[in-house]
């Protein structure tokens, strides 16, 4: 049987205590973990104080940005490692995975390298009354000792999001992954120890969340600062944790995104955006689409066409290239989804399609499969237009111009991201800016570039990061004042 380990100042560390990795394909056993106590926690964070100390926290922007590459190297020379352990740890296709998940883990490294070696400081020339000046300017610095607590819809992706942004910023981190997803995080520390990243610095602890590993690191005196990406009312747990020491935290949290398609989009590109954009991991993407709003005059061809589309989805092993839709990532997750299935029901929904558990008369019979959901006829204030499922389902709504649509998509205590299908140009702008979200799309969904602000308001989050919110967010700034007397020669 495969063993995860934990990786602390630089080893591989065993437990004595253990949970089972499962491939929610066919709930298979994959792998078993061994789960992080609080004395290997404490041991992890203090590693990670020793190393900030040390030579890595007073390393060369340079120095480190070159560790960063040969860290996106190795991920790459291993792809197709990375590849087969995301896709049995969650069931995701390979096309899915090929593209957007292991590709992205090597590129966080890559990005924040760059983003580093080119991040501006602040400089001010402050005039004084008495004909002397000050020059002010900041100095970066790292926090110290970061907590990473991540969830399982990317692992991979999410993970290295945060770890690599706070290394190049020059701290050390002690990162948990989810429960569910612990292979790709233990193949990063396999990689980090392999190009050399020096003891101490990235610190890899499994386990849950209350009364574990989670726990053990928001409630640390020690830890200097948490970013975490999850449910919200994990966010608001962890909040209170955090808030006895007060420490900085970005919180990456839940959506209840809208779409809004107006009837000038262009209708076939628009529904294959609409599919990825509920469809996409299983709906498992924070940024999903689960209240699509439809102008009325093209509401049911739309729906129609979606249906359609949804007939030929490939619910198939993750290897499989024509595969184009996992399973769910544990059966608790799964019961959630069907609870809310039953929600919809009593709540008076249609269902156009789906809404079921498929049947394969194979071993996926023992996985966590349910069937893309499309349903109609729901008031806004249901419960399953206010609460985040997180699964294949999305709820097509009809709508009658523009400002109706604002106002019933920022009708949410979300405020993740929302996408607008139009080929009108000013409306399209208009629209955009009025969402109360932190991301808009416009004819398009998911579409990233590393340098921009990316998280949520509300329910959804605190703070951004990417770019330089991240360099932001992980230094510690210190602006220099320093007095010049008289003027220039
Ligand atoms: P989750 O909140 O259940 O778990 C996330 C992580 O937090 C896991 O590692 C878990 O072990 C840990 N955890 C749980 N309770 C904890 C506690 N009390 N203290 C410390 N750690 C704790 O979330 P999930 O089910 O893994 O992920 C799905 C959720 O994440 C969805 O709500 C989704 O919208 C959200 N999400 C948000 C973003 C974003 O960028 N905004 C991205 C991905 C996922
Ligand atoms: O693309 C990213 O950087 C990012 N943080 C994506 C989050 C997706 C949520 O499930």
């Amino acid at each position: 049987m495969k063993q995860f380990r934990n990786y602390i100042d630089g080893r591989f560390v065993d437990s004595d205590r253990h949970f089972d990795d499962l491939n929610p394909v066919d709930g298979s056993v994959i792998a078993r973990v061994h789960e992080a106590d609080r004395a290997m926690v404490d041991s992890a964070i203090a590693a990670g104080r020793r190393a900030v100390n040390g030579p890595w926290g007073k390393m060369s922007v340079e120095g480190r940005a070159k560790i960063l590459y040969r860290i996106a190297d190795e991920m790459e020379r291993r792809f197709d490692d990375f590849l087969d352990a995301e896709m049995s740890d969650t069931g995701k296709p390979h096309a899915m995975a090929s593209t957007i998940d292991v590709p992205r883990g090597a590129a966080n490294f890559r990005v924040f390298a760059d983003i580093l070696k080119t991040a501006p400081l602040e400089a001010y020339r402050t005039d004084l009354a008495d004909g002397a000046h000050a020059i002010n300017y900041t100095v970066r610095k790292p926090l110290g000792v970061v907590g990473i607590i991540s969830p399982w819809n990317l692992p991979l992706l999410l993970l290295t999001w945060k770890v690599a942004p706070a290394l190049a910023c020059g701290n050390a981190v002690v990162a948990k992954p989810s429960e569910e997803t612990p292979a790709t995080a233990t193949l990063l520390a396999e990689v980090m120890d392999t190009v050399g990243v020096p003891a101490g610095v990235f610190n890899l602890v499994h386990g849950f969340g209350p009364e574990s590993a989670g726990e053990f690191i928001t409630t640390s005196a020690d830890i200097d600062a948490i970013t975490f990406t999850g449910e919200s009312r994990t966010g608001s747990a962890i909040m209170r944790a955090a808030a006895d020491h007060v420490k900085p935290i970005s919180f990456e949290l839940g959506g209840k995104n809208a779409a809004i398609v107006f009837a000038d989009c262009d209708f076939d590109k628009t529904i294959e955006g609409m599919m990825r954009a509920v469809f996409l991991n299983s709906g498992q993407v924070c940024l999903c689409s689960e209240r699509v709003f439809v102008e009325r005059p093209i509401y049911e061809r739309f729906v129609a066409a979606m249906a359609e589309r949804m007939s030929s989805m490939k619910l198939g092993w993750p290897g499989d290239k024509a595969s184009n839709m996992g399973p769910l990532i544990s059966s608790e997750h799964r019961d959630k989804v069907l609870g809310y299935f039953e929600l919809a029901r009593a709540e008076g929904a249609t269902f156009v399609a789906g809404g079921r558990v498929p049947k394969f008369n194979d071993a996926r019979d023992q996985g966590f499969w349910v069937e893309p959901t499309l349903i109609t006829g729901l008031s806004d204030q249901a419960r399953c237009m206010r609460e985040e499922i997180f699964g294949p389902i999305c709820h097509v709504t009809p709508f009658d111009g523009e400002s109706e649509a604002i106002a019933r998509a920022n009708d949410t205590r979300y405020g993740l991201a929302a996408t607008i299908w139009t080929t009108n140009v000013h409306r399209a702008h208009r629209v955009a800016e009025s969402m109360k979200v932190g991301l808009a799309w416009v004819n398009s969904w998911f579409l990233r570039d590393l340098r921009t602000p990316f998280g949520g308001s509300g329910l959804s989050g605190i703070g951004r990061e990417g770019g330089m919110h991240s360099m932001n967010f992980y230094s510690e700034l210190t602006n220099v004042c320093v007095r010049v007397e008289g003027g220039a020669a």
